[in-house]
């Protein structure tokens, strides 16, 4: 019989499921003969997820299910699906008002409950869904696979039905192997009771696939709820224009999950995608890359695409990325804001250079600020992100004045009210440095669950170590008391009473410690 696939994009909140649309995208351009269809639970009220499942698959009958969990952490510095988690954490933890504290637990445990019904309830549809599919056709696969899945890939396995192809990373060469009816054992993934997943397996390397414009006339042809992103103006829809990140940040597994080798979609490709969403009434674009300018080499490429974006006549749109803003050039300054750049992240996660370099993050603080200079210059006057994660590695309040002092100067050239400063507590993620350095450090134990929630692990988890973790936590909670719909500013403004704000030249010097007497934040890959 023939093959037929069916996508199923689990429950999620409404951001556009670009990893699916690629992957039918990818197997149709191979299998032209292959029938497929894409269904989005992210577009299904939750109390019909059951049954609108069981429909599509009555309807349809595959015999391989691909199912895309795009994630499960959840602490943020945002409201939740469950309220926001970070301030019921940070109330259970730290504070002295035994009602605050209170407060804090319920908000936990609604959060808990939450959190653990919502991966139960995914397990759920997955074994329901693999179940009905049998009815039809015995024969049926299930694989799943997505962000969520390439983090915690270990942990998912045990809890999914056996035989259930568990996959990290990208999914096109191993659902090409699968539709071929190839062995895929040496692609990253394991079989659920039939082999372990192997060490180290997350960092393997992708396979160097080229990537050419999705095929939106195919995919709204398998997708009939795909009009439904396309309603709200606000919307941005996820073009992919390179992947992989080169850098080894200490908390990131973007660079791992995506590999290190950057690999650059043709710009041709990427228009012609852009195109074909222009012409259906998109205007919004993030461009899902883990970086859009991962090093300077990859500036020539980004100037080529805008500028190939200007030719081809799409000079209303806006859009959204991460940008490492210290792989900035004036022309490429001037091209993203006629491009239309309207909002995005710089994730330097501190102001002071001493910590960016302990953190491995491989930014040059100077060479940021000279670059957001020029974007100011070249005419970009919306909104910036700026990322900070207090208390990684090493924080003292002098690290904290340097932080105030940049992000003073960050306000100074974009306007108080541009720079949005997005406090983030680090939630700790495997295969990461600093997951290495929490077990050596003994903060972590060996055969720990990075997805529990329970409360001695998720505050180990979300990181705030003492001796200033009590310190930040009593920050944060005045700074949600006295403004909580502008907490990231407030925690800013309360910083700065309580410590003062140190010297610009103070935070962008880093003052060169001997090998010797540099904090190992462990070995490198
Ligand atoms: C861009 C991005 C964002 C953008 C999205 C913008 C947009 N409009 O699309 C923004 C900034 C909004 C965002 C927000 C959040 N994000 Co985000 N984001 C990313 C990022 C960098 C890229 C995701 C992406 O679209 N990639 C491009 C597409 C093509 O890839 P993909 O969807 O992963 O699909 C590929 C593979 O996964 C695979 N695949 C997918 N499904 C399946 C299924 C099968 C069976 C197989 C075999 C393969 C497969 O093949 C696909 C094609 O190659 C990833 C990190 C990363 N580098 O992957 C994090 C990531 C997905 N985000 C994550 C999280 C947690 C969030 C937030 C919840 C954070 C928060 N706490 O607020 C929010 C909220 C999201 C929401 N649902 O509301 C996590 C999810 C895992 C987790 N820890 O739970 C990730 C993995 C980062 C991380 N390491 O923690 N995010
Ligand atoms: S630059 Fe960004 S994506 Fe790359 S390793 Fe660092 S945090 Fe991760």
């Amino acid at each position: 019989m023939e093959n037929k696939v069916l996508y199923v994009r689990l429950p999620c909140n409404p951001i556009f499921p670009i990893g699916v649309v690629y992957l039918a995208d990818h197997v149709h351009k191979l299998f032209p003969e292959v029938e497929q269809t894409i269904f989005d639970l992210g577009a299904v009220p939750p109390l019909d997820y059951k049954t609108a499942l069981n429909n599509c698959i009555d309807k349809f009958k595959p015999n391989l299910l691909v199912f895309s969990w795009r994630d499960i952490q959840i602490y943020a510095p945002v409201g939740g699906r469950g309220g926001n988690p970070l301030q019921n954490a940070f109330e259970f933890y730290y504070a002295k008002n035994p009602l605050i504290k209170l407060r804090g637990a319920v908000g936990g445990l609604r959060l808990a409950v939450s959190y653990y019904t919502e991966l139960w309830r995914n397990i759920g549809l997955i074994k329901q869904g693999l179940k009905r599919a049998k009815i039809y056709r015995p024969e049926t696969r299930a694989i799943v696979g997505g962000g969520a899945v390439s983090v915690f890939y270990e942990q998912l396995g045990r809890s999914l039905p056996t035989g259930t192809i568990v996959s990290v990373g990208e999914g096109e060469v191993l659902l090409e192997r699968l539709i071929r009816g190839e062995d895929f054992n040496d692609e990253r993934c394991y079989v659920v009771g039939e082999t372990s997943p192997r060490d180290r397996l997350i960092h393997e390397a992708p396979a160097p696939i080229e990537k050419t414009a999705c095929d939106y006339d195919y995919i709204n042809s398998i997708w009939p709820e795909f009009v439904y992103y396309l309603q709200d103006q606000d919307f941005y829809i996820g073009v992919q224009t390179k992947r992989g990140c080169p850098h080894n940040c200490c908390y990131c597994v973007y660079t791992v999950i995506e590999g290190k080798q950057v690999r650059i979609n043709p710009a041709d490709e990427v228009v012609a995608e852009m195109k074909q969403l222009y012409a259906r009434g998109i205007r919004n674009f993030w461009f899902t890359d883990a970086q859009f300018i991962p090093a300077r080499k990859y500036i020539d490429d980004a100037v080529e695409l805008l500028q190939k974006i200007l030719d081809a006549g799409m000079d209303d749109i806006h859009w959204a990325a991460y940008i490492r803003a210290d792989n900035l050039t004036p022309q490429l300054c001037e091209l993203m804001a006629k491009t239309g750049m309207n909002y995005f992240e710089i994730g330097i996660t501190s102001g002071s250079q001493e910590l960016v370099r302990k953190m491995r993050m491989g930014y040059n603080l100077r060479v940021v600020l000279e670059n957001c200079r020029d974007l100011k210059a070249a005419g970009f006057n919306d909104l910036v992100s700026v990322n900070y994660s207090f208390n990684v590695i090493d924080e003292t309040y002098e690290t904290i004045r340097q932080t105030i002092a940049y992000h003073r100067e960050l306000e100074k050239i974009f306007g108080a009210d541009k720079v949005e400063p997005a406090i983030f507590f680090i939630g700790l993620q495997p295969h990461t440095h600093l997951e290495d350095y929490a077990l050596e450090k003994d903060i972590l134990k060996p055969g720990y669950d990075p997805m529990s929630l329970m409360p001695w692990t998720a505050r180990k988890l979300l990181w705030n170590p003492e001796p200033l973790g009590a310190f930040f936590g009593e920050v944060c909670l005045e700074a949600w008391q006295r403004n909580p719909n502008d907490f990231g500013r407030e925690v800013m403004t309360i910083l700065e009473e309580k410590l003062g704000c140190a010297e610009l030249h103070e935070a962008l010097s880093a003052p060169i410690v001997s090998k010797k007497n540099q904090k190992n934040l462990v070995r490198v890959n």
